[in-house]
C-alpha cells in the first residue's frame, strides 16, 4: 500500500481565480440568509462509512467517524480503507431533493473530517476522494454543482486542527508523537490550501465549518477566518474556528440552551447517537423530538444543523430519510413559525412547548395539548386580537385576555378538545402590537415554578461554572451558592426537586458516571429542606432524549404569594464526584 503524499502545494496563482474580496462585508450581512433559514442538513461522510462502527470484528464504542481514534487505527492500516470507498450509488441531486424536502435550507458536508481524508479532489494532498479511490469521483464538486442547480446554499465542515493522517496535526497520538508535532506547519501546508482550495473551486460557498479548536490560537483562528472573508467575503464562518473568531456561536453537540439567547447561535445535532454511519446504531429521535427540537430551538433564536450519515454506497440511512420527510410535511403547513421566525419574548422554557414569533404574531408550537383545550398563558404583556390553528384555520378558537387587572396578565384560549397535529400544533395569536413579555421567572399555570442555572445569581468570583443547559460545574467547594428570584401567585405546599445530571463523556452523557452522594440544601421563604443526591429515577428532558435528569427530592416548604428567593447550598460534596455538583434545576412542584 502506498503511503499518501500530502503538502504538494498547489501553486496559489492558479487559485486566485474566484471571488475578489470586498471591504466592508459584515457579519450582520453574510447572516441575514442564514437567519431567516433556521434549519439545515450536516452530512458526516467519508471512510469510516466503511467500517460503519466494526473494526477487525469488534464493535468499536462511541460515533462512527471517530473509529480510527477509539480503535486507535494506525494511519497505513486506515489508509487502506480508500481503496475500497466506491459508492456507486451517491446521487448528489437526491441528497438535495432529501433536505428539500426535509424543509432544510442550508447544507454542511464534511469536506476533511479529522481522519484527514478529503471529499474533494484537493491537489495539497493526495488523500482524497479523487486519487485514492476506485470512485475517481468528487464529491465535493458534484454536490456543489447539484446545490447550484436546485437554489441550495452549501457549506463545508473542514476541521482545521484534528488530523490523524498527518503528524503536524492535533489528535493522532497512536502513530505519532506530539512532542514534535509542528501545528503551524500543518496549518498553513494542509488546512489553509485545502480551505482555499475548498473556496476557490467549488463556486459561492456559504459557510466553512469548522469543528474542535483544540490548542489554536486567537492569531491563527484570525488567520483562518480572515482567509475565508477574503476569498468569499459573503462566506460564513461558525463558532468552531475557536477564540470568538466566528460569524456565529455554536453549541456543543446536541446541546439546546435552557434560555433564549440574544445572539446567533446554531446547534449540530444527530438524528440517532453518531456523525458517521454505524451500522448498529438504530436509537433514532421520533419525528415529534425532531419538530420539538426545532421550534425549541427557534424560540431560543438558534439555528438547527440536523445530521445524516450516508452509507458506503452513497445513501442516507432510510430511517433518516423517513424521519427527515416527517419534519418536512410537518413544515409544508407550520414553516411560518419556523422560518424568518424570530426568538419568543418570554426568556425561559415553557413545559408545553415553545413560543416563536414573527412581527406581530405569535406562535404557540404545542407539544402537550391542554386537557379540554383549555390553554393559558402568564406575562404576555401585548393585548390579543384573534387566534387560529395554522394546521386547521376553520377551527373556531375563542380568546380571552386579562391584562389589565391580573397579576400576571393572563391569556386564555379555548381551542378544539383535540390537538390538530400528533407532534406539535401550532397556534397562531395575533396581537396589537410587536410581542412584549415579562422577563422574571414565574409560576406557570399548571402552579410548577422552574429554576435552571441558566437564570441563577452566583456570587461575584464564584468558581461554579453554567453550561447552556443552565448544568453546574466546578461546584467543589461547600461555601459556593446559587440564587434565585421568582414570582409565586399560588399560596400552599410544594415539594422542592433538584434535576442533577450526570458527567459528560465523549459520546454524549454517560448516566453510569452519576455518582450523587452530595449534600444540597435549598432555603426558601425560612424553610431550608436538604437531602443528599439519591437516584430516584430518571427524569427524561423532552427537548432531548439524550440527557435525562436525575431527581432527588429535596424536601416540602410552604409558599405564600409574592416575590421570593430561594438559595442553594451544598452543605457536603462528595469527593468522588468528577467536576463537583452537576445540578440543572430546582423545581417546585405543587401538592395539591
Ligand atoms: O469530533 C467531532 C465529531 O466527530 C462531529 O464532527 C461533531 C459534530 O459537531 N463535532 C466534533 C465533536 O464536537
Amino acid at each position: 500500500m502506498r503511503r499518501f503524499r500530502s503538502f504538494v502545494l498547489v501553486p496559489l496563482l492558479a487559485m486566485t481565480t474566484l471571488v475578489l474580496a470586498t471591504a466592508g462585508t459584515s457579519s450582520q450581512d453574510r447572516l441575514t440568509w442564514w437567519r431567516d433559514a433556521r434549519f439545515g442538513m450536516f452530512i458526516h461522510w467519508g471512510l469510516y462509512s466503511i467500517p460503519a462502527g466494526e473494526w477487525k470484528g469488534q464493535q468499536v464504542p462511541g460515533i462512527g467517524e471517530w473509529i480510527m481514534n477509539r480503535a486507535k487505527i494506525p494511519v497505513k492500516e486506515y489508509e487502506q480503507l480508500a481503496s475500497q470507498f466506491n459508492p456507486v450509488k451517491f446521487n448528489a441531486d437526491e441528497w438535495v431533493k432529501t433536505a428539500q424536502e426535509a424543509g432544510q435550507k442550508y447544507m454542511v458536508i464534511t469536506a476533511k473530517h479529522h481522519d484527514g481524508f478529503a471529499m474533494f479532489h484537493s491537489k495539497v494532498s493526495k488523500y482524497n476522494v479523487y486519487d485514492a479511490t476506485p470512485f475517481h469521483r468528487d464529491v465535493i464538486g458534484e454536490l456543489a454543482a447539484a446545490c447550484k442547480r436546485h437554489g441550495m446554499p452549501l457549506g463545508f465542515y473542514y476541521s482545521q486542527t484534528q488530523d490523524w493522517h498527518e503528524k503536524d496535526a492535533v489528535g493522532n497520538i497512536w502513530d505519532f508523537d506530539p512532542k514534535h508535532a509542528n501545528f503551524d506547519k500543518y496549518l498553513h501546508e494542509k488546512a489553509m490550501p485545502q480551505v482555499r482550495e475548498l473556496l476557490t473551486n467549488y463556486g459561492p460557498v456559504a459557510l466553512i465549518w469548522f469543528d474542535t479548536p483544540r490548542d489554536i490560537t486567537a492569531a491563527q483562528s484570525k488567520e483562518l477566518v480572515d482567509l475565508v472573508h477574503k476569498l468569499q467575503p459573503n462566506c460564513l464562518v461558525d463558532g468552531r474556528v475557536g477564540n470568538d473568531a466566528g460569524d456565529y456561536r455554536s453549541t456543543g453537540d446536541n446541546e439546546i440552551p435552557s434560555k433564549r439567547m440574544n445572539y446567533d447561535w446554531e446547534v449540530p445535532a444527530t438524528l440517532n447517537d453518531t456523525w458517521g454511519f454505524k451500522k448498529n446504531d438504530s436509537n433514532w429521535k421520533s419525528p415529534q423530538t425532531l419538530i420539538r427540537q426545532l421550534v425549541d430551538i427557534v424560540s431560543k433564536n438558534g439555528n438547527y444543523l440536523l445530521n445524516v450519515g450516508p452509507t458506503s454506497e452513497g445513501l442516507i440511512p432510510q430511517p433518516s430519510v423517513e424521519r427527515l420527510q416527517a419534519v418536512g410535511a410537518w413544515l409544508k403547513t407550520n414553516g411560518d413559525a419556523v422560518y424568518a421566525a424570530k426568538p419568543s419574548p418570554f426568556p425561559y422554557e415553557f413545559n408545553w412547548g415553545s413560543i416563536t414569533t414573527k412581527e406581530n404574531r405569535l406562535f404557540l408550537n404545542v407539544v402537550e395539548w391542554p386537557k379540554d383545550g383549555r390553554f393559558t398563558l402568564y406575562g404576555l404583556q401585548t393585548g390579543v386580537q384573534r387566534a387560529s390553528l395554522l394546521a386547521r384555520p376553520e377551527d373556531v378558537v375563542t380568546v380571552a385576555k386579562d391584562k389589565t387587572s391580573g397579576t400576571p396578565p393572563v391569556l386564555n384560549l379555548k381551542l378544539p378538545a383535540h390537538a390538530p397535529d400528533p407532534n406539535v400544533s401550532v397556534v397562531a395569536v395575533d396581537l396589537d402590537g410587536p410581542p412584549k413579555a415579562n422577563q422574571e421567572l414565574i409560576q406557570q399555570p399548571d402552579g410548577s415554578v422552574t429554576l435552571n442555572g441558566q437564570f441563577a445569581d452566583l456570587p461575584s468570583g464564584t468558581p461554579i461554572k453554567i453550561s447552556n443547559r443552565g448544568i453546574t460545574s466546578n461546584w467543589t467547594d461547600p461555601s459556593q451558592k446559587l440564587e434565585w428570584t421568582f414570582e409565586v401567585y399560588r399560596p400552599g405546599r410544594y415539594q422542592v426537586i433538584a434535576r442533577t445530571t450526570p458527567v459528560k463523556s465523549a459520546g454524549g452523557w454517560d448516566t453510569a458516571q452519576w455518582s450523587g452522594g452530595d449534600e444540597l440544601q435549598a432555603s426558601v421563604e425560612g424553610h431550608n429542606v436538604s437531602h443528599t443526591l439519591s437516584d430516584e429515577g430518571k427524569i427524561p428532558d423532552p427537548r432531548n432524549p439524550l440527557y435525562p435528569d436525575v431527581k432527588t427530592t429535596l424536601g416540602e416548604v410552604t409558599l405564600s404569594p409574592g416575590t421570593k428567593r430561594l438559595t442553594v447550598q451544598a452543605t457536603k460534596i462528595n469527593p468522588e464526584t468528577k467536576g463537583g455538583i452537576h445540578l440543572r434545576e430546582i423545581e417546585l412542584i405543587p401538592m395539591s
